[in-house]
């Protein structure tokens, strides 16, 4: 039985890879707090490190945690995912006023050493954005068209540079993530999906959380740190290691990440992605 989507809006992420327009999951208190705890974390970032650096930091700090278990999120993941997934990963995507860093186009799942693609992530909005202030946009459908080819590419502003080949996806569909603050969006894992450069006055900030179904299996060699936390159901696969709560409110993650990217070419091949 669906929690909050209707046929209709199951229908439209079936089709098009995600949703949009759903009422708010954080109110303007909500959104205060999501701000205010956002600037107590950055206050744990070491000199030379910036917000990028605040990955699966719900492990350690509690405020996050709670934020990606709310149970209006967690409602309307369920609806995508089914009754038994997890939580296993969050950071956010922060371009500040004139800031030329993009998002190139790509596949989430290109990312992940997980299998089978049953994954979806929220967007969540630390603050209004639009087209003006660098949405992210998506390629509608795409997530249909299976993996795509993906090039390292370092000469890019791009803040991930595994990016997929063009020629593969209709860039001229794009459509934009606009949100209030306090809203979500989510998407699928295969959809193509990036983020121009903010050239206006107003910083834009999301947090993204990451979840899985609990059928879905993390390759140990490519990323050993990764971590589950159940949010709905039960997990009778126990495919992955499962993580301790955090009882801090704000604490760091000391370790280093790993995604396919900063797995390297080695991961690629073993994943089977390149040859
Ligand atoms: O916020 C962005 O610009 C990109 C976010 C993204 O790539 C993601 O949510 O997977």
């Amino acid at each position: 039985m669906s929690k909050r989507l209707t046929a209709v809006q199951k229908k439209f992420y079936e089709t098009n890879g995600y949703i949009l327009g759903l009422p708010p999951v954080l109110g303007p208190q909500g959104v205060r707090e999501l701000n205010d705890g956002l600037e107590e974390l950055m206050k744990l970032l070491r000199p030379g490190e910036d917000s990028k650096e605040i990955r699966e930091w719900h492990e350690s700090s509690r405020f996050l945690y709670d934020i990606c278990m709310n149970d209006a999120i967690l409602d309307y993941v369920e609806d995508i995912l089914g009754p038994d997934f997890y939580l296993w990963g969050s950071n956010f995507f922060i371009k500040p006023p004139r800031s030329n860093s993009t998002v190139g186009w790509h596949q989430d799942t290109y990312y992940w050493p997980v299998e089978p693609k049953i994954s979806a992530t929220v967007w969540l909005a630390l603050e209004d954005v639009d087209e003006q202030n660098a949405a992210m946009r998506v390629i509608p459908g795409s997530h249909k068209a299976g993996l795509l080819k993906h090039s390292r590419s370092s000469d890019t502003d791009s803040v991930l540079t595994l990016e997929c080949e063009q020629g593969q996806y209709r860039e001229d569909m794009a459509v934009s993530f606009n949100l209030k603050a306090g809203q979500i969006s989510i998407h699928d894992d295969k959809l193509v999906h990036g983020s121009p450069a903010n050239q206006s006055d107003r910083r834009r900030a999301g947090l993204t959380i990451r979840y899985s179904s609990t059928i879905v299996k993390c390759d140990l060699s490519v990323n050993p740190h990764f971590k589950t936390y159940l949010c709905r159901g039960v997990d009778t696969y126990r495919h992955n290691p499962v993580g301790t709560v955090p009882t801090q409110r704000y604490g760091r993650l000391d370790r280093k990440h790993v995604s396919v990217e900063e797995a390297g070419r080695q991961a690629e091949k073993k994943l089977g992605l390149v040859k």
